[in-house]
């Protein structure tokens, strides 16, 4: 059976981009029988500073939310990275053995960088190692990831290559994977940069939590361009994400959203979106909240997921240890 990962920071707030990219394409994956495993990644989250308190909460959030979007835990391994230290034991073996070129070539790390100077972590340069780390324990296959992150799947590929090459075959190498329409949702604000929880205003985004009001106003005010017809064209960004929005959270085909609008405007193009989204959102919402309130559960779960990675990054260590000759 195919192995399936991917990780997620535990940050107070998740968008649609996020939910498209990486969570929806977890859940439908779910159901293809293949093994799956979702994980929640504290030790990137503390690559950037953290209200302790805070990173709490958002944990049993995150939690929350892929329970909401459908993750089953039966049939996905949903647990916390820190609580497997084998991630952190084998993100040293790999940082041992990635040289300061390719990692210097890591964008995010230069986008995150930016304008911090001296004080940027050292975490954060290594981050894309640690994320090697938690792909090339369990022996995965494919990685659903946004674009953004494909460069780290990337390197997770060429350290497993280097580690079987010099140490003999030890790591499965893994693929990232990139859904066609929804791994890069752009920002609503500036629709030629990704939609971004760091964004420097919220109306970039669609939150999970936005209220009614919110959603609407948000995408009353999108960037559009001054063209009148809604039909799709790369050549209009700010159109194209909306009606790429609009078959998401649909599920319909971009033409048949097209043919709904012919011969209308923006105005009711974007009342419809605004309906769809809300409707859309809903019930996941709904569900957030009532999976918030058993915290105990939420743990339950989490304690579960951690014990079954657990066994597994701990069979993968012994055979790694034993390759670098740490082994008596
Ligand atoms: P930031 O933009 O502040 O770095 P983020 O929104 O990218 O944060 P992450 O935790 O880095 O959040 O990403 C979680 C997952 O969501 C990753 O797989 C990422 O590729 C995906 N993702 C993030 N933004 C988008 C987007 N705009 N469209 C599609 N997928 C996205
Ligand atoms: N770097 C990713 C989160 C992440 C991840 C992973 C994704 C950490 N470890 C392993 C896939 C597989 C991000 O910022 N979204």
């Amino acid at each position: 059976m195919p192995r399936i990962l991917t990780g997620l920071q535990p940050t107070g707030l998740l968008h649609i981009g996020n939910y498209f990219g990486a969570i929806e394409p977890m859940v439908s994956l779910q159901a293809e029988g293949n093994e799956n495993f979702l994980f929640i990644v504290d030790y990137h989250a503390i690559t950037v500073p953290q209200d302790p308190k805070k990173l709490r909460e958002h944990m049993l959030f995150a939690a929350a939310v892929y329970l909401a979007a459908g993750i089953d835990p039966a049939r996905t391994t949903l647990f916390q990275q820190s609580r497997v230290p084998a991630h952190t034991e084998l993100a040293w073996i790999l940082d041992c053995h990635a040289y300061m070129g390719e990692m210097e070539r890591m964008t995010q790390f230069k986008d995150k960088a930016k304008g911090k100077g001296e004080s940027v972590s050292v975490g954060l340069f290594v981050y894309p190692i640690l994320m090697a780390a938690d792909i090339l324990l369990y022996d995965i296959a494919a990685v659903p990831v946004g674009v953004d992150q494909k460069q780290h799947v990337e390197l997770a590929r060429d350290l497993a290559e280097r580690f079987n090459r010099l140490y003999g075959q030890t790591f499965t190498v893994p693929e990232p994977k990139i859904r066609a329409r929804g791994a890069r949702v752009m920002g609503l604000d500036d629709p030629l940069k990704k939609m971004s929880k760091s964004a420097s205003s919220p109306k970039n985004y669609i939150s999970l939590l936005d209220d009614e009001e919110t959603i609407r106003k948000k995408i009353m005010s999108a960037v559009t361009d001054a063209g009148t017809t809604i039909a799709y064209d790369e050549a209009r960004p700010g159109l194209a994400n909306l009606l790429t929005i609009f078959s998401l959270v649909t599920q319909r085909d971009v033409a048949s959203v097209e043919a709904d609008y012919a011969g209308k405007g923006y105005a009711d193009f974007k009342r419809g979106l605004a309906e769809a989204v809300i409707a859309f959102l809903r019930p996941i919402q709904t569900k957030i909240r009532e999976y918030q309130k058993d915290e105990i559960e939420l743990k339950r779960i989490l304690d579960t997921g951690a014990l079954r990675a657990s066994e597994l990054a701990e069979q993968k260590m012994k055979v790694v240890r034993e390759r670098i000759g740490v082994t008596l």
